[in-house]
């Protein structure tokens, strides 16, 4: 019985977006963490859109260890929730936890990022962007700027993670296929986080300085850490190096609109109604696609100045 109300409930979040307050799904959430501006967005975004939907969220921040988060996962089974909602901080390490959910039957919502695992049917769905993609994006726009002919160090996000492995490997094989003279020096993780992206790019110019023509960053929070570390070595960002990154965060596109940044490949956070919608979908029983792909546009500076900052939605 309980299963058909929750059906019912399922659907009208489907169909109206929302319920009466009297009924609610409850769907437990396990964040990532706060590493930078562009999770908060999302965590934002995700207890908004719940809110909007009448849903009862459970919200753990896993403070960005993977233990926290599968934690996170067995008190959501405990506590009977409908829906799962997981942005894993790495690829691996989810089937013992993902085979639980589904022993309770409850469908589990990838977010952001994609896991690696022997069964496909452990997950719903992942919702996200093609980072591989992003990568290629980021790695023809630096072609195209140094006419095929630099010296770029890398910034890569956190260990593991799915962004970092592909925003990486997207690069690095579109710039063997096309770009031969563009070379990657360096690289290394600045963990997605400022403060990693300070302390690696002050690294970087201590050991090759004047040598350094182009930094690739994995997202923005980094390559604001970098910008400061190049003024902090008294060079221009944006001119002495070109910054490239992906994310679209309010301060990436502000650098752009500055001239500290060159490009940036946006990678939009805002997947909470795309995440409810599959979770109703799972809950009646439809079968959905293994990757909802979350569309990315781009900005140069011009393009940055053409969109504006104040249309920005995160
Ligand atoms: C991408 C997301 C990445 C962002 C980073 O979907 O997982 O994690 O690009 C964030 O800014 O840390």
């Amino acid at each position: 019985m309980k299963k058909v109300l929750f059906a019912v409930l399922a659907l009208a979040l489907l169909v109206t977006g929302g319920f009466a307050q009297d009924k609610k799904l409850t769907i437990g959430f396990s964040q990532v963490g706060e590493e930078g501006a562009w999770r908060d967005a999302e965590t934002a975004d995700v207890k908004a859109v719940a809110a909007e939907r009448g849903i009862d969220l459970k919200f753990s921040d896993g403070q960005e260890k993977q233990e926290n988060q599968i934690k996170a996962i067995r008190s959501f089974i405990a506590q009977k929730v409908q829906g799962i909602i997981l942005a894993p901080i790495v690829e691996t390490g989810w089937e013992p936890v993902l085979k639980e959910a589904k022993a309770h039957h409850i469908p589990v919502v990838l977010l952001d990022r994609n896991i690696k695992v022997s069964d496909p049917t452990l997950y719903t769905t992942f919702i996200g962007s093609d980072f591989i993609k992003e990568g290629k994006r980021v790695a023809d726009w630096v072609g195209k700027a140094t006419n095929g002919k630099a010296n770029i160090v890398e910034l890569q996000g956190t260990v593991g993670a799915g962004p970092a492995i592909d925003r990486q490997k997207g690069f690095a094989d579109e710039i063997a296929a096309k770009f031969p003279g563009l070379k990657i020096i360096k690289s290394q993780s600045g963990d997605f986080n400022r403060a990693g992206g300070k302390q690696v790019m002050e690294a970087f110019l201590k050991s090759d300085g004047d040598n350094i023509n182009v930094v690739y960053s994995h997202n923005d929070d980094m390559a604001v850490g970098a910008i400061q570390a190049i003024e902090a070595a008294g060079k221009v960002p944006g001119k002495d190096i070109l910054v490239v990154s992906i994310d679209g965060v309010h301060d990436g596109f502000q650098n752009l609109l500055d001239g500290k940044e060159n490009y940036i490949v946006e990678c939009n956070p805002l997947l909470a109604n795309k995440a409810f919608d599959a979770i109703a979908r799972a809950v009646i029983g439809e079968t959905l696609p293994k990757w909802t792909v979350q569309d990315d546009a781009a900005f140069d500076q011009a393009a940055a100045a053409d969109f504006g900052i104040a249309n920005r939605k995160y």
